[in-house]
């Protein structure tokens, strides 16, 4: 039976699914959800896709998951000996080092991004205004996280070692988004930063998902 991702090409939480699934070369079926039409807060989606009325939700048969990066490190995980190989589980200091990235990247890296990506991007696409003060006070607190980065991937190609991982792949959704704003200069001012950016991002597998991922 058929992988199916509910979603929405341009969401930020189902890209990171389909990015992994692109690059294990799985086919999958994204079951588009409306949101605009509140689609995910129907009684039925809440009761049999996901209980807190947010996409991106995923089937495999009887199994329904919910949270992205849960359902990438699934597929990452249940399709092992496919695709690029990102757990690393035939070497455990690597796949220790992409534990310590993919944390990284849900508990300090995300925060910063997501409030900088909604407050120009997202927020004026329901009617509401960019909080530039919101907005400074994250590029300062990113600013120091990507410091960290640019220390870090001038030992290493990619974040984990030099190899591409599951740790960079979860960062890729934010970082398109921001790329297109005023504040892409946090990246493009990195060079090892900029570096990896341009190798993850030029990923054929991620390009296939980037392309359709425009808010306007
Ligand atoms: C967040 C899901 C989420 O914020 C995950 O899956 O990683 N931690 C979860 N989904 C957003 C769209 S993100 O592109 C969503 O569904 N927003 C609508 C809403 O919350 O009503």
């Amino acid at each position: 039976m058929a992988l199916k991702l509910y979603g929405a090409a341009m969401s930020t939480c189902a890209s990171r699914v389909m990015f992994c699934l692109n690059e294990k070369g799985v086919d999958f079926e994204l079951v588009p959800v409306n949101l605009a039409a509140g689609e995910h807060k129907q009684p039925s989606y809440l009761a049999t896709k996901n209980p807190f009325g947010q996409i991106p939700a995923f089937e495999d048969g009887d199994l329904t998951l919910f949270e992205s990066r849960a359902v990438s490190r699934y597929v990452a995980t249940k399709y092992k000996e496919k695709g690029t190989d990102l757990l690393r589980f035939n070497n455990l200091k690597e796949l220790g080092l992409v534990e310590v990235w993919l944390e990284v990247e849900s508990q300090t890296f995300n925060p910063p991004i997501s409030a900088i990506v909604y407050q120009i991007s997202i927020s004026p696409l329901f009617g509401g205004t960019t909080n530039n003060q919101v907005v400074e006070e994250n590029a300062e607190k990113l600013a120091k996280v990507l410091d960290v980065y640019e220390e870090r991937l001038s030992k290493s190609k990619y974040l984990a070692g030099d190899f591409f991982s599951l740790a960079d792949l979860h960062h890729i959704s934010y970082t398109h988004y921001l790329m297109k704003t005023p504040k892409a200069s946090l990246i493009t001012s990195r060079p090892h930063v900029k570096a990896w950016w341009d190798s993850i991002s030029s990923r054929p597998a991620i390009k296939k998902v980037t392309a359709d991922m425009n808010f306007a």
